[in-house]
């Protein structure tokens, strides 16, 4: 399996590149502090990743793995889902080495150096969720037998990419796609719009989800314990087969099944939707 790698080439990095990865930095880490899992501000803290530029590699992959055992590797961009897990399920972590420009610093097509690097990495530090990341992507290729690669994909996405978890008695980000956004990561915590429920593993693998807004469910985690936990102790070929059973539930849907921490308004979901109505009625007056 040709497993995607390139090299970094830190040296070709410009300075513009370079202060663009600052002002995100900066930005992220002045709001994060109160927002944050700690676990989160730890990792960025054994990974001296306050260190001004884009970080290296190799100095990086260095620390990492004194820690936990994982590298950080770079690739081009989205890799195919089989050589992903295999990553993960080998403890490399694969980044994307380009990084957005200035004059978009919040908006994002692909996943880039910023996201996945101060998004994904500072976590890795920590032994509990460096183990889940390694199960996950062991998870990941054994699912691929069972043609459940989508439900895994959830997985993934309402927890390493959109999970919240508790932090004592309040609601703390620990998702990447959260905390390497500086819109979304006042919209998890602080909006009424957004549902957030307790997490529970069969609801999120059977829940839909969009990639392009703000999410209108968060799953909440009690402690990354339990979310490593409750993965090593599932069987996921029964799982698979009792959840094909069963519809998809919709990405703003509450069940009466589900623990309610805050039940919301959708208000930022039902704003876009009628403005992206009259939009098409403006659309078809012309
Ligand atoms: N490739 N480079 C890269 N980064 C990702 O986060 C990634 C990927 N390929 C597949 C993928 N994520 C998703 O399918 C995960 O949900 C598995
Ligand atoms: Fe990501």
């Amino acid at each position: 399996m040709s497993d995607g790698i390139i090299a970094q080439d830190w040296p070709s990095y410009t300075g513009v590149e370079h202060a663009t990865w600052d002002t995100l930095f900066a930005r992220q880490v002045s709001m994060l502090a109160s927002r944050v899992a700690p676990q989160f501000m730890e990792g960025l803290d054994v990974l001296r990743m306050s260190k001004p530029g884009i970080p290296d590699f190799e100095e990086l992959s260095e620390r990492l793995q004194r820690a936990t055992g994982w590298s950080v590797v770079a690739v081009p961009g989205l890799i195919p889902d089989a050589e992903f897990y295999d990553h993960l399920a080998n403890r490399r972590f694969v980044a994307g080495r380009f990084i957005r420009t200035p004059e978009k610093l919040d908006y994002l097509q692909e996943p880039d150096v910023f996201h996945d690097v101060f998004g994904h990495v500072p976590l890795l530090v920590n032994p509990v969720f460096a183990d889940y990341m390694q199960a996950y992507g062991e998870g990941g290729l054994r699912s691929i037998q069972y043609g459940s690669i989508h439900r895994l994909a959830r997985l993934y996405w309402y927890t390493v990419e959109f999970g919240l978890i508790r932090d004592g008695g309040l609601l703390k980000l620990y998702g990447a796609g959260i905390v390497s956004s500086n819109s979304e990561s006042l919209f998890a915590l602080d909006s009424d719009s957004p549902n957030r429920l307790g997490f529970d593993l069969k609801r999120v693998m059977r829940t839909k989800y969009r990639i392009d807004d703000f999410q209108q469910n968060y799953f909440v985690i009690d402690s990354f314990e339990d979310l490593l936990r409750t993965t090593l102790e599932t069987d996921f070929a029964p799982v698979y087969q009792e959840l094909d059973l069963l519809p998809d539930i919709e990405i703003s849907c509450i069940l009466p099944s589900d623990r309610v921490i805050i039940h919301g308004t959708q208000e930022y979901a039902d704003n876009k939707r009628t403005a992206s109505d009259s939009w098409h009625t403006n659309e078809n007056a012309q």
